[in-house]
């Protein structure tokens, strides 16, 4: 019988054959011309195939596992290529089968040849993924290390890396998994009373205390997942201050040209000017706004407004003031402002005193310790303390100010996480309504269940499917 191919099966159907079963191929490297291409085996028979397609220069020693043999690959006797072929004995591999690797030259011709002397051996073409969903259904590691792998090959930046690596280390499965275990010891205490209640005189608001524990450690992964997001998609930073002080004009510092009209008068900027700053690996989306103040002039005081909800939407403020003149009353009413968001909305502010290339009037120390948050003396115009603004902003979002012990990245998990928590606090409600204890047992079950989609112990067969479909071939 034909092995079967790629085509005539996909990842639902192949769950269903037993593991270890067939022998799997496929090309590991881009497609296009390169220096290597590997072409990689795993399954019971990778080793004879390897066997059959490589011969090594020195055929006295015997092959090494692990150790790269130098020789070539041979069809009928004909040279194809030189190659470095490794051997890997199960079960310390990728997959935890018997893997072989075949380093030949890259190119599409070669390393598409090679391939096809391993199918005419048995094997059949790897689906994508299949590497690693193998590691995975073997036991491993878990659904979210081998979503991992796809997010470390796809991170375009060192926080996408490292957050990536730490997820393929396991720490995000580990920290699932004992907040799995958390739950479930309140359940089994609950079931237990449930089933014996003659001998255990037990209500489940005695482990409130405990659910809202795991509850917070749920948001504070939910919360390290908007951050992240943040990063990744940019971070919505929103100039303000009353009009004149230089908003304008330091948003055009800041972005090294000319993008937003600077004028004498107050009151220039009307509508939202924004553009994208790349700073170091951070990008943000900066917004000039209308200068706040009370006005008559209908136009100007919609901008006011547009700027004020940009303002309270932005996950950081940039507040400029003038320091060559004393706050006035206007100055008070943004500072009020900008108290309020940053202690009702967690947001994060610093404050730019502008104009320092004038004598400057406003006491900074003072106003930083005022203030609370960071204070930059800065001048637009003479593009003075601008770098020095910048380097505030990369601290204040620096990866490493942060206490997470876990970064989530992945949209997936954040959703089933944010599902978690929905079900704890259904079981919270329960226990304040006075509902049976039935009830949160279920809804603890429902949060337990959520959860082992991520490390894939609950998870379906078709969500395993839709995540490895998205893999790439020779992963
Ligand atoms: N000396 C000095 N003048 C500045 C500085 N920054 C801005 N200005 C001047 O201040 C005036 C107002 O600058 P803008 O950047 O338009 O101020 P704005 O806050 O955007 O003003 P509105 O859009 O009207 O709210 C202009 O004449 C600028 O040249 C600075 O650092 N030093
Ligand atoms: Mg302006």
């Amino acid at each position: 019988m034909s092995p079967p191919t790629a085509k005539a099966m996909n990842h639902l159907e192949m769950s269903l054959l037993p593991l270890n079963s067939d022998t799997i191929a496929a090309i590991s490297t881009p497609p296009g011309r390169g220096g290597i291409g590997i072409v990689r085996l795993s399954g019971p028979d990778a080793f004879r195939i390897a066997r059959e397609i490589f011969k090594p220069k020195n055929r006295a020693s015997s092959a090494k596992p692990f150790k790269l043999r130098y020789g070539h690959i041979v069809d009928d006797g004909n040279i194809l290529d030189e190659a470095l072929v490794s051997l890997m004995p199960a079960p310390k591999t990728y997959t935890t089968q018997n893997m072989a690797e075949i380093n030949c030259h890259g190119g599409n011709a070669c390393v598409r040849r090679v391939l096809e002397l391993a199918i005419r051996r048995g094997a059949r073409l790897a689906l994508p993924g299949e590497f690693t969903k193998l590691a995975f259904l073997c036991g491993r590691i878990d659904l979210s290390q081998a979503e991992a792998v796809m997010s470390v090959i796809g991170a375009e930046n060192d926080f996408a890396l490292k957050s990536a690596a730490d997820q393929l280390s396991g720490t995000l499965g580990n920290k699932i998994r004992s907040v799995k275990e958390e739950i479930l010891s309140v359940q089994a205490a609950i079931e237990v009373a449930i089933d014996y209640p003659e001998e255990f005189d037990f209500a489940a608001r005695s482990l409130k205390p405990k659910l809202i524990g795991v509850s917070g450690a749920i948001d504070k992964m939910i919360q390290s997942g908007v951050f992240s997001n943040m990063l990744a998609e940019g971070i919505n930073m929103v100039i303000i201050g009353k009009p004149n002080v230089g908003k304008s004009s330091l948003l055009n510092a800041m972005l090294g040209r000319d993008r937003a009209i600077v004028a004498e008068q107050s009151g220039t900027t009307r509508d939202i000017v924004s553009d994208r700053l790349p700073l170091g690996d951070l990008l943000i989306n900066i917004m000039d706004t209308a200068g706040i103040r009370e006005t008559c002039d209908a136009i100007e005081s919609m901008g006011v407004e547009r700027g004020l909800l940009a303002a309270g939407d932005a996950h950081l403020i940039i507040w400029v003031i003038d320091g060559s003149s004393q706050m006035d009353d206007e100055d008070e009413r943004v500072m009020e402002f900008v108290k309020k968001v940053i202690v009702d909305n967690g947001k994060l502010a610093i404050c730019a005193v502008n104009k320092k290339d004038l004598p400057t009037v406003v006491n900074t120390r003072h106003l930083r310790s005022r203030l609370g948050m960071p204070c930059v003396r800065v001048s637009a115009l003479a593009n003075e303390g601008v770098d020095e603004l910048k380097e505030e902003i990369t601290r204040l979002f620096s990866v490493d100010n942060r206490d997470d012990d876990t970064l989530v990245t992945n949209m997936r998990h954040i959703d089933v996480l944010t599902r978690a928590k929905q079900a704890l606090q259904s079981a919270l409600q329960a226990i304040d309504n006075g509902l049976p204890d039935d009830f949160v047992s279920l809804d603890l079950g429902e949060a337990y269940h959520c959860l082992g989609e991520i490390t894939g112990d609950t998870a379906g067969d078709d969500l395993i499917y839709r995540i490895f479909s998205t893999f790439c071939v020779g992963k």
